[in-house]
């Protein structure tokens, strides 16, 4: 901002250089031994899908290999995998759970 010699006042705006904040999914892995049930619950609970939505995550990730379960800020899908993963181990299951930048 800067003020002229007369009584307009200039407003100069710079260039805007801060990007948008790179964002993290959180994929889930499938694997042979834990429950569909307890996937579908867990993607429910942590990632606040209705028990429609995780199920269709449950059975992409059960048929691909893979899913993505949400996509968040780093701090935040750093917290879900670990939500996760301590529930997975609490239950004993061998769920794993990634967080990945997005592109
Ligand atoms: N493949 C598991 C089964 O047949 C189900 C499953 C789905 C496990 C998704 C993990 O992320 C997962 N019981």
């Amino acid at each position: 901002p800067a003020r002229d010699d007369g009584d307009a006042v200039v407003i100069e705006r710079r260039p805007q250089k801060t990007a948008p904040p790179q964002m993290y999914q959180v994929v889930m892995l499938n694997d042979d031994y834990t429950p569909m049930e307890f996937v579908v619950v867990v993607i429910q609970e942590f990632f606040n899908k209705d028990r429609e939505t995780a199920t269709q995550i449950m059975l992409k990730i059960h048929l691909d290999g893979r899913g993505v379960c949400g996509v968040y800020s780093r701090d935040m899908a750093a917290t879900k995998v670990n939500q996760v993963m301590e529930a997975a181990h609490q239950a004993g299951h061998p769920l794993q759970c990634v967080s990945e930048p997005v592109e």
